[in-house]
């Protein structure tokens, strides 16, 4: 699309965490309640399937600003900094931008590196944990928190502190008192959204002559699950069956097997209710931040792109949280709405990856796309209305050292083909599912001699774009960061 065609747009991403596709209503959801999502959807293209670079907070948001994969990048999880390459901020701002980052980025502080001088990536504006610390202290009376430092670049596990401070404003609900996450109610007050929607608001109203990139980035709907008291109550009489227990493969599998199955129904039953209840708050705080949006007139003029960094497995295969590929884990929303520039109204079929949205956003803006960025501009498509897609799509997930016991030591890496999805684990175990016949993941299907020209086309696929298996991540570590680790512990 040539820029002759319009002005030159803003853009904003709308992120959320642990946001799966599958619960989402205009995803086909029988359950959940996302109204404002749905209306974003009949504005815009739905992606039917849109996959994350890597299944966990940190690697897929660091692979998403830099469209880079997750071995490119370095960032391989939770607990390991951003180094300073260019994001999708740096390139927009030579290209005239003002850039802002309000709410969730899960940058991690390189504190030897860069002195916790260079926390922005960037983006001129940011709200980060450190704004919404103060917010929770001053304008919510949380209590201060010894042996805990204000100073985000002496912490490590940032999403911990925020939990400590939030703990006396939430009211748990009893059926999960003994499990890890106690899920509860909490006031929009006491949410980060409630500071990064106040602060879009600002950033709207104030006078500007060039366009923006602003992601406005929310936290939930990532456990712990706490809708407000009012939006859990919309739930109130919805059955949420469960699903399947998990399959033979899954519970034999030397990697996943250990963490399936456990929980009692009644968790499970009251889980599955919260977590809906905190993907509607997360849907009106997706409509709060659209309307503030119609409402300052930059609307028409907006590309506005909603994604969440991964899913969740939501009890699948027996299975909780993310890290693995089945699809409840990689397979995110993703929609995007241009008016006036691109149709809306229709479903995009074709396969997709998050890091496509690095050189998406650079063609809108009218800026060159860096060549060595891994993604595919969706611009040809969608301004031709066409439903291409890419021939493979990848996501890698690199056991971290705390849940080495059972997912190993070795990287496990997927690529999915409209027919066919293989995992690799490591050099001596693999899955293969025929997502066409089999889309529940539930038929492994490697040892079957009939597909081993299959596996060896799809194990080539993963080497010439991932390369060649890495060794186990310990050897990806630096140095450094493990000693700053030791250091908190
Ligand atoms: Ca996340």
């Amino acid at each position: 699309m040539s820029r002759a065609r319009g002005r030159t747009p803003n853009i904003l991403v709308l992120l959320s965490d642990t946001h799966s596709a599958c619960a989402t209503g205009c995803y086909g959801s029988p359950v959940a309640r996302t109204p404002n999502l749905d209306w974003l959807a009949g504005e815009g293209v739905v992606f039917e399937a849109a996959y994350c670079q890597n299944p966990l907070c940190v690697p897929s948001r660091q692979s998403l600003v830099t469209g880079r994969r997750s071995f490119q990048t370095g960032v391989i999880h939770n607990d390991m900094p951003m180094p300073p390459l260019r994001t999708i901020a740096h390139v927009l701002k030579e290209r005239g931008y003002d850039t802002a980052a309000l709410g969730k980025m899960h940058f991690i502080p390189d504190a030897e590196c860069s002195l916790g001088q260079e926390r922005h990536h960037g983006f001129d504006r940011r709200v980060d944990y450190e704004e919404f610390w103060e917010y929770l202290r001053k304008e919510r009376g949380a209590p201060p928190l010894p042996g805990l430092p204000d100073d985000p670049w002496r912490l490590i596990h940032l999403e911990k502190k925020q939990h400590h401070l939030q703990a006396p404003l939430v009211r748990p609900d009893p059926v999960f008192r003994n499990t890890n996450h106690p899920h509860g109610t909490l006031d929009f007050e006491g949410h980060q959204e409630a500071l990064v929607l106040r602060e879009w608001r600002r950033y709207l109203a104030e006078d500007r002559t060039r366009p923006f990139l602003a992601f406005v980035s929310f936290q939930s709907p990532h456990p712990t699950f706490l809708p407000t008291p009012e939006i859990l109550a919309q739930y109130d009489g919805v059955e949420f069956p469960l699903p399947l227990p998990p399959d033979e493969n899954a519970l034999r599998h030397p990697f996943l097997g250990a963490k399936a199955g456990g929980a009692k129904n009644e968790v499970r039953r009251a889980c599955l209710r919260y977590y809906h209840a905190f993907v509607s708050f997360t849907d009106s705080c997706v409509g709060e931040a659209l309307r503030a949006l119609e409402e300052s007139g930059h609307a028409q003029g907006t590309l506005v792109v909603y994604a969440s960094d991964h899913g969740d497995m939501l009890f699948e295969h027996g299975l909780s949280g993310k890290t693995v590929m089945y699809e409840n884990s990689v397979r995110v929303p993703l929609i995007a709405r241009w008016p006036g520039r691109i149709e809306g109204g229709w479903r995009y079929g074709g396969l997709v990856e998050l890091l496509d949205l690095f050189p998406t956003l650079c063609e809108a803006a009218g800026a060159p796309i860096p060549p060595d960025v891994e993604g595919r501009s969706l611009l040809p498509d969608l301004a031709a209305k066409r439903d291409g897609g890419k021939e493979a799509v990848f996501s890698e997930s690199y056991p971290m050292q705390r849940n080495r016991w059972r997912m190993g030591v070795w990287p496990h890496r997927m690529v999915r083909t409209r027919e066919w999805k293989y995992v690799q684990y490591g050099p001596e175990r693999a899955d293969l599912f025929h997502l066409i016949d089999d889309p529940g993941e539930r038929q492994n299907v490697v040892a079957d001699p009939r597909f081993a020209a299959d596996s060896a086309r799809l194990r080539r696929m993963l080497e010439e774009t991932l390369g060649p298996l890495p060794r186990p991540e310990e050897r990806l570590v630096s140095g450094r960061y493990e000693r700053l680790l030791e250091a908190q512990r």
